[in-house]
Parts: C-alpha cells; sequence; structure tokens
C-alpha cells in the first residue's frame, strides 16, 4: 500500500505577488506547513509536486535556507518532484542548476521524478532515476538503478513505480511506463486542464492526457493552476491539485481554495482537503479600473495571469486585436494604436510587476 499527498504547483517565492497585501512570504511558508502536517497525519509515504516548486529560478538565499530547514525536519514522508518551468533559467530544461537540484543536494528526502536516468544522473544523492519503485530498502541502497527482482518485490507488496516529464520534456503520447507490474504514476508539467484560460490556449484536455499515456494507472499533473479530477469508469485517471497560493487578481485565482489530495494505490480512495486561507478580500488589494474598463479589464485580466502560461505579449495583443477587429468593425490600424495605448495605460495603472515577457525571470 502506498499513500500519496498530491499538491499542485507550490510557485515559493520571496517577493509577493503584485497586489497581495498579506505577509505573502509568511502564508506560503504556512500553506507548505499544512501540506507537510496533513501528510504526517494521513500517514502519506509520499508528498507529490508535479513542477513549479519555485515561482523563478532564484528565490533567494533566505527563501532557501528556509525551506530546507523545515523540508530536513524528520518528517516521515518523502518529496517527489518534476521540474516546471518556472524552476528552469530561461524556461532553460537544464536540470542540472537551479533551486530544484540544490534542494536535493540540501535534502535526503527531495527525489525527482525522471523520464531518462543517463541524461540526469551525475549528481550527488540525488536518485533521478527512471523506475522508482516505493520500496525505502531499494531506493536508499541503489537510488539510480533497478533489477527484475526488484520490480518482482515491490510489486508484490503492492508498490508503485515513478516517472517525471518536466517542462520541456517531450510533450503528449511519446512516453511509456517500463513495466506493467507496478502501480505506474506520471508527474508531468504541461499544460492539461479542462478548459482553456484565455482564447486560443493551446492546452490538452485531461481525457486527452488520459489517452495519450495508457501505459500510466495515473497521471499528476501541474502546470495548470485550478484543481480537476479525471475519472474512467469510476477509477481515477488524471488529477491536479491546483497551485498552492494565489497569486493574481483573476477572478479565477480569486475563486481558488488551495487544497491536497490523498490518495491511496491500494484501495483507490481519494481525500480532499482543503487548507486554511483567508477570504480575497482580506488578502487582495481592490484594483482599481480606469475610465477605459472594458478593453482595459479584459487586458488586465489576461495579463495577470501571463507569468503562469507560455504566451508572449505579441500572442496576447495579437488575439485581443483579432477579437476586436471581429467584435467593433474598426479599421486594424485604428485598433492597434488604440488597444497598445491602452495597454501601456492599463499596465501603468495596475503595477502589474510581475507580468513580464515570456521567459523573464521576476525576482
Ligand atoms: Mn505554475
Amino acid at each position: 500500500m502506498t499513500r500519496l499527498l498530491i499538491t499542485g504547483d507550490w510557485q515559493l517565492r520571496t517577493s509577493p505577488p503584485a497586489n497581495r497585501m498579506d505577509d505573502f512570504y509568511e502564508v506560503q511558508k504556512g500553506k507548505v506547513l499544512q501540506v507537510f502536517e496533513i501528510a504526517q497525519r494521513e500517514e502519506c509515504d509520499f508528498i507529490l509536486v508535479p513542477g513549479d516548486f519555485f515561482d523563478n529560478p532564484s528565490p533567494g538565499i533566505r527563501l532557501l535556507i528556509d525551506y530546507i530547514r523545515l523540508i530536513n525536519h524528520p518528517w516521515p514522508f518523502k518529496i517527489l518532484a518534476c521540474f516546471g518551468q518556472h524552476d528552469l533559467y530561461m524556461h532553460n530544461p537544464d536540470y542540472s542548476t537551479g533551486p530544484l537540484s540544490l534542494l536535493q543536494h540540501a535534502c535526503d528526502k527531495v527525489y525527482i521524478a525522471g523520464s531518462d536516468s543517463s541524461a540526469r544522473t551525475p549528481w550527488v544523492n540525488t536518485p533521478v532515476c527512471k523506475l522508482f519503485p516505493i520500496d525505502s530498502a531499494f531506493v536508499e541502497a541503489d537510488p539510480g538503478g533497478t533489477t527484475m527482482s526488484d520490480m518482482a518485490r515491490a510489486a508484490s507488496s503492492g508498490q508503485c513505480a515513478f516517472y517525471g516529464l518536466s517542462y520541456g520534456d517531450p510533450r503528449m503520447g511519446k512516453f511509456e511506463a517500463w513495466t506493467d507490474d507496478l502501480f505506474n504514476i506520471l508527474l508531468i508539467h504541461d499544460m492539461i486542464g479542462p478548459e482553456e484560460l484565455f482564447p486560443g490556449q493551446e492546452i490538452d484536455s485531461p481525457e486527452q492526457a488520459f489517452k495519450a499515456y495508457p501505459t500510466f494507472d495515473l497521471i499528476v499533473c501541474g502546470d495548470y493552476h485550478y484543481s480537476f479530477v479525471y475519472k474512467e469508469k469510476g477509477v481515477l485517471r488524471v488529477i491536479n491539485a491546483g497551485c498552492l497560493v494565489r497569486k493574481t487578481v483573476h477572478w479565477r485565482d480569486q475563486q481558488l481554495r488551495p487544497a491536497a489530495y490523498v490518495f491511496d494505490t491500494k484501495s483507490g480512495s481519494l481525500e480532499r482537503f482543503e487548507l486554511q486561507f483567508a477570504p480575497p478580500e482580506k488578502v487582495f488589494r481592490e484594483v482599481e479600473r480606469g475610465a477605459t474598463a472594458e478593453i482595459g479589464d479584459d487586458l488586465v485580466e489576461l495579463m495577470s495571469t501571463i507569468d503562469d502560461v507560455d504566451l508572449s505579449y505579441e500572442d496576447i495583443i495579437r488575439a485581443m486585436v483579432e477579437q476586436e477587429v471581429a467584435g467593433i468593425g474598426k479599421s486594424a490600424g485604428e485598433v492597434i494604436l488604440k488597444l497598445l495605448e491602452e495597454t501601456l495605460d492599463a499596465y501603468r495603472a495596475e503595477g502589474l510587476r510581475g507580468s513580464l515577457p515570456k521567459g523573464e525571470a521576476v525576482s
């Protein structure tokens, strides 16, 4: 039997997101502590973090020290993660640098689920492995490799194997489990969710993910910040627990109720644990909107999501222009100029400093 605590993006960061007016750093640390306490109370073997462990690849020494100390407390679980784009410098899939790699070295209980051991192994104390049965004796003894007898031993006691597809790994349908004998769990950081978050977003549905990775018993997703559960014939197949903290003034974030899920691989039971959080009006500054309300609001909404999506400003502006041209029938030139002016005005007025173009680290 294996018990898993499933979480979504943690997005650990030092600076508060724009428009958040509480002591964000302490609040976020408190959320992580709640997660650890649930995992301990529920006797979970692993906490799963499917990428975007950090909000940016330079989170600061103070944050790293604080979380290393918190994680290195003698908790009874391990933490298994893969890399999201926010964990990587300039979204560059070099997994050997960055804060998550540092955590592996500093914390014995932090592991990375990988898709290719050979590409990621030369780190000390880093069980980056392609097949990762939960059998503590085996994991501790030989984290980098596996044998058929290990697998048979693990299978007979109802064990799992973990695999990870980090940001930058091959996309949908190009990855398979190595064995049928274990409960195969895939951690994946990819835009999978029930509905697009803005017009034209490149996104796969949970059902598409389920069909693209048929060799896995369970797919645990990150990247999409809002929780969903996908079942096939009553059996849990794809899950995203949603992000740990509310970052933006976007209405979706305002409605978010941070939670973690406990899944038991033997019984198949799933239980949702909502974390403690303050109502949005207590933690978010009310955003004052100017005279250019309608278009400005749309842009502010779109832009408030931008540091979590793989979109450039150009993409967003283009989508808005297309929408405007279709909507009011003015000449494209007039609309473009108007939009650009309003974009800049809205941007300056709202002070959305977190909304930088794709690839820029926010510190
Ligand atoms: Mn994220």
